[in-house]
């Protein structure tokens, strides 16, 4: 029996599965004596160091915490798990930690795009159980904005370099903990979670050592989702929105099946958007709840979900907000969830006062689960001006000329699916919900969705040199050399397609054998 603490935030369901497809059984805590009467204690978290250790203290966790990593029983700790070891964090100045390895955690300090989220590599510093089996040069799925710094370097098991080189896990004796999320990070992952609940005897060195590790350019599989005319919820795809073909809603698949698929080729992530979410209130709509459980299940990389994700209340007058909202899809095994209109009805209400309320779905939702669980959905649409000066909004130049030899052109945010175009440009949109905590971009192009023309590479420049935070070029992949043509020609840390994955015009395997040797991505024979 494997103990988890679950401290009310993140996505523990994907750690219960990892562990439950391992064939062993999970039991939560849920009083100090299951803490204390533990035999092997596993402690996830993502979120906020503050309120986790806030959590931790009232509910009297801490002192028998701390004397069950005391005792010599095994722990693995991830991601905040391994931060709540230290002594203090950045990320909550004043806020004790459990103290149990001398040392701090603290913001990352580099001109790269911070949060550090994707599949980076680890060198592994000691020989340790937990990695028999694998060879060394296996990615894992990271996502942090915060790093531990021990004093004693005796305590490191791992590095991983992101602009510097940081300590990506760490190994005292019963105590191991890691920055990465095995739980995430495909059959790589699932080894370590293995070698943790069943370690044989023999500590097996690795026999990959590698001299700096790089992050992964990542491949996300994009599934749209929508009830069709009959009541099944299927995946679908829009051409340049319109996601009806002879009047009928086109249908491409079941989405628990297709993500399964795309997880088995190689996606390095995976997204669902319930497109009609707008009009439709997402805690009503069990199916997707559904959707989300039973794919996170068997699919061990990142799952985020859009669709619907905004202050809501019901027919009886109920209200709900975003952050409840979210709260059901984390539980139900998402691990971001994705904003799309309500961002841009935010932006636009700091526009209007420049302030910020503390209230939006943005803030709220990214200072309990973090600002890396957030992402926000782009909609917009090119709008072509003959000058610069003749509106408000941020306009580039650009090279394709439009239709009355204009040769400027902004980006106007939609609503609704694309159905309604608001004052507000694509830029700054993005950037202000960089300030309001916003962990990542996906950046959709109507003119270029389901078109097969290649991704708006001029878009993605302007908003990409416009943000530090990462983001996902997507809309208009139509073969292999467009991948290769977004990433070499933009600073997009993720490629998302949709249609030609779905029509099985290419696979995601080919798409990485393509990139390999030119782009840095994670190639499935190696994790
Ligand atoms: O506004 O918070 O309820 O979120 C709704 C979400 O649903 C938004 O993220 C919005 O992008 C999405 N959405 C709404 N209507 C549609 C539609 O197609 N009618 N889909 C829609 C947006 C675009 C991408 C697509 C890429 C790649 N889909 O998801 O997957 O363009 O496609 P391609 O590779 O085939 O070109 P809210």
């Amino acid at each position: 029996m494997i103990t988890l603490l679950d401290y009310g935030a993140g996505n523990v369901r994907s750690v219960i599965n990892a562990i439950e497809s391992l064939g062993q059984k999970v039991k939560i805590v849920s009083g100090i004596d299951d803490l204390l009467s533990a035999e092997k204690l596993v402690f996830p978290g993502v979120g906020n160091f503050g309120s986790m250790m806030r959590i931790l203290n009232d509910n009297n966790y801490v002192d028998a915490l701390k004397e069950y990593l005391l005792s010599g029983r095994p722990f693995l700790g991830i991601c905040l798990g391994l931060h709540a070891l230290f002594e203090k964090s950045e990320e909550a100045p004043g806020t004790k930690g459990l103290g149990l390895i001398s040392g701090q955690v603290k913001k990352f300090d580099i001109d790269l795009s911070v949060p550090h989220i994707g599949w980076n590599g680890i060198n592994i510093k000691k020989p340790s159980l937990i990695f028999n089996g694998l060879r060394g040069d296996e990615k894992f799925y990271f996502v942090h904005s915060f790093h531990v710094v021990p004093d004693d370097d005796s305590v490191v098991l791992t590095t991983t370099n992101y602009g510097i080189e940081f300590v990506s896990g760490i190994q005292k004796g019963n105590i191991t903990a890691t920055q990465f999320h095995p739980e995430k990070s495909g059959t790589a992952g699932i080894k370590v979670l293995k070698n943790f609940l069943e370690p044989g005897s023999e500590k097996k060195a690795t026999t990959h050592v590698l001299k700096e590790t790089m992050l992964s350019k990542r491949i996300v599989a994009c599934l749209d989702v929508r009830s069709n005319d009959h009541g099944d919820l299927v995946v679908t795809k829009g051409d340049q929105y319109d996601v009806r073909e002879n009047g009928d809603v086109r249908n491409l698949g079941k989405p628990v099946e297709l993500a399964r698929t795309y997880y088995e080729q190689g996606a390095d992530e995976i997204t669902f958007l319930n497109i009609t979410g707008f009009r439709d209130f997402p805690l009503e709509d069990i199916p997707m709840m559904d959707v989300l459980k039973h794919t996170s299940k068997n699919v061990f990389v990142p799952l985020t979900i859009g669709g619907g994700i905004r202050d809501y209340t019901d027919k009886h007058g109920r209200k709900y907000t975003a952050l409840e909202v979210a709260t059901q899809y984390f539980r139900s095994g998402a691990d971001k969830i994705s904003i799309g209109g309500d961002a841009v009805l935010i932006a636009e209400a700091y526009l209007r006062t420049g302030k910020k309320t503390g209230n939006s779905s943005i803030e709220q939702i990214s200072k309990v689960y973090g600002a890396q669980a957030v992402v926000v959905s782009i909609d917009p649409r090119r709008v072509y001006v003959s000058s610069p000066d003749q509106i408000t909004h941020q306009v580039i130049k650009t090279e394709k000329i439009g239709p009355l030899g204009e040769k400027y052109c902004w980006y106007q945010c939609t609503i609704k699916g694309g159905r309604e175009g608001r004052d507000l440009d694509a830029i700054t949109l993005a950037q202000i919900c960089e300030k309001l905590g916003a962990g990542e971009i996906l950046l959709n192009c109507i003119d270029k969705d389901g078109t097969d023309s290649g991704y708006d590479i001029e878009l993605i420049n302007a908003v990409k040199n416009a943000v530090t935070i990462p983001v996902i070029a997507s809309s208009g992949a139509g073969c292999v050399e467009h991948f290769y043509e977004v990433f070499t020609k933009t600073q997009a840390e993720s490629a998302l397609a949709a249609g030609i994955f779905h029509r099985k015009e290419v696979s995601i395997a080919e798409v990485k054998n393509y990139l390999s040797g030119k782009v840095e991505t994670r190639l499935v024979k190696n994790n």
